[in-house]
């Protein structure tokens, strides 16, 4: 069939089933990309290690599955897990095995031979498993994060897990990285939450956007708790203090630690993100799977399913509150045909084409200026109104009266029946302005049925004083959009049956009933990477 929602620059197979990113790394200056596939399908099962390498994280050469199910500690499934580089400065992938009752091990694989960058073969310790659940956790216990040495010479790593209902990051040591023990007290537990996958421990810096080693300790730094929250498939965060004497982290004061009100380090489609430190460019990076929202059966027609998200560098935002995220520089090697406009007025009910950029493959940065007598106009949100998505869905991107909703509709339809709107709303709200980010797909496909409840986040700015700046990387059937300099992020799949290839067109709209100006506008058509 013809294949209009495959990606041109964001990772996945040639075909069947992907999910989590595993053990992203960087090894004698190759890129590596590990992810839960099905070798053997379009739906999810039997999981190996897929295994693809990179020199700019852009285009990929994909290798054989670099672990299978073979051994009766992951007979059922080679699931998620994480690289750490040793001290030798090679790596060892912890990951999670699926025995044949179904209960979760982790085990230990390293190259076979480290003198290959490509570290194309990878040997099981006959160690495995290294560690094994409490008889009531058996299918709680998965997804070991990249492991850290302290200054004592031993390793920790973390283990995700539900205990006694508490979503728990389990701790282990080890001084040879074989026989492991789980320490009495986890790092860290929220009885606010339940079973938590694939969890990211991080350090950043507090007074730089550089990346650091995640064996990193010393003042000046503060650490990131992720969590993939499988009630509601949702990874959240907490940023705090790590005291390593102890093996405790707090999350700092005023950090909500559930994944309904909690940070999100995306408010859109967007799952089991997994980040690593890119030793050649002092930099982390981030990846997170990005599930597709249509059917099994549409899987299976198309004979694939997941991405990848576009990776993305993290680092700590100055004022210390959240983390911020920016399409690796690398993006700009696929840049072609810039279009550029610079401070147009964006009357009330207004849309423009942003022509000559390829729609289904671009990358647009558009930065709204909002003039202090127009923001006066804008509409009071209740106080009780606390959830954006909730506000998103129900006031969408269509007409309004008030300031916005303003932004990008892109893969858009040649008459605009069809569009995913990305945009922004800004309310009154206890005498402050509140900014919404949202974007609307309720119009994402004339053709397809699936989900298309909007999804929303309140961005961190302040309009009156600060621009407000919107990036979105668009490729087929994907939109991934950056607020306030990537302060929140919404990715979101979209299956238009008009708006495909040369059809897929963006605008810049504003549907609100108060002009507004757009203080720079800058788009490129991006061309295709190379995965083979
Ligand atoms: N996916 C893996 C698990 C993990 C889950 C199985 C998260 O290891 O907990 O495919 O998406």
């Amino acid at each position: 069939m013809a294949q209009p929602y495959r990606t041109a620059y964001h990772f996945q197979p040639l075909k069947n089933w992907m999910n989590d990113p595993n053990g992203p790394m960087i090894y004698k200056g190759i890129y590596h990309l590990f992810y839960q596939y099905n070798p053997g399908s379009a739906l999810w099962g039997n999981l190996h290690w897929g295994h693809s390498t990179s020199t700019d994280l852009i285009n990929w050469t994909i290798h054989p599955p670099a672990l299978l199910p073979s051994d009766p500690y992951d007979i059922n499934g080679c699931w998620s897990g994480s690289a750490t580089i040793l001290q030798d400065g090679t790596p060892a992938m912890l990951y999670t095995g699926r025995d044949s009752q179904d209960t979760q091990l982790q085990n230990l694989a390293v190259p076979k031979d480290p003198s290959d960058p490509y570290l194309v073969e990878w040997i099981k310790s006959p160690s495995n498993p290294i560690m094994t659940p409490n008889e009531e956790e058996k299918e709680l216990f998965r997804d070991p994060s990249t492991a850290w040495l302290g200054p004592d010479g031993i390793w920790r790593v973390i283990v995700g897990n539900e205990r006694e209902h508490n979503g728990t990051a389990l701790l282990y040591k080890s001084k040879n990285f074989i026989h492991w023990t789980e320490t009495e007290r986890p790092l860290h537990w929220s009885n606010e939450s339940t079973m938590w996958e694939c969890p990211d421990f991080f350090p950043v810096s507090i007074d730089s956007e550089k990346g650091l080693d995640t064996a990193v300790i010393f003042p000046g730094i503060k650490h990131v708790l992720k969590n993939s929250a499988i009630r509601s498939w949702v990874d959240y965060y907490t940023i705090g203090t790590y005291d390593h004497h102890n093996d405790i982290y707090t999350p700092d004061e005023g950090f909500v630690d559930n994944e309904y009100s909690g940070l999100r380090l995306d408010y859109g489609r967007y799952y089991a993100a997994k980040s690593f430190f890119d030793s050649a460019k002092n930099r982390r990076i981030i990846i997170a799977w990005v599930n597709e929202s249509t059917s099994p059966e549409i899987d299976i027609i198309k004979g694939w399913s997941g991405l990848q998200t576009f990776p993305r560098e993290i680092w700590l935002d100055r004022a210390g509150k959240q983390l911020v995220q920016w399409p690796i520089e690398e993006i700009e090697t696929l840049r072609l045909n810039q279009v550029e406009i610079q401070n147009i007025t964006l009357e009330a009910g207004s849309k423009r084409e942003i022509s000559s950029v390829t729609g289904a493959q671009a990358d647009v940065e558009i930065s709204f200026s909002i003039p202090l007598a127009v923001l006066e106009q804008a509409e009071v949100l209740e106080s009780n109104s606390t959830n954006p998505q909730e506000i998103a869905n129900q006031s969408g991107s269509s007409t309004n009266t008030g300031v916005g909703p303003f932004g990008l509709l892109v893969l858009a339809s040649n008459n605009i029946e069809e569009y995913t709107a990305v945009f922004f709303r800004i309310f009154k709200q206890n005498d402050k302005f509140v900014v919404l980010m949202g974007c609307d797909q309720k119009r994402s496909s004339l053709g397809l049925e699936y989900d298309k409840t909007n999804y929303g986040a309140f961005l961190d700015i302040d309009p009156v004083t600060e621009k407000l700046s919107l990036r979105t990387l668009i490729d087929h059937s994907i939109v991934e959009s950056f607020g306030g300099g990537g302060k929140a992020c919404i990715t979101t799949r979209a299956y238009p049956t008009l708006a495909i290839n040369d059809n897929a067109h963006i605008f810049v709209f504003n549907n609100g009933s108060q002009h507004v100006e757009v203080s720079s506008l800058n788009a490129w058509s991006l061309k295709q990477a190379q995965i083979n």
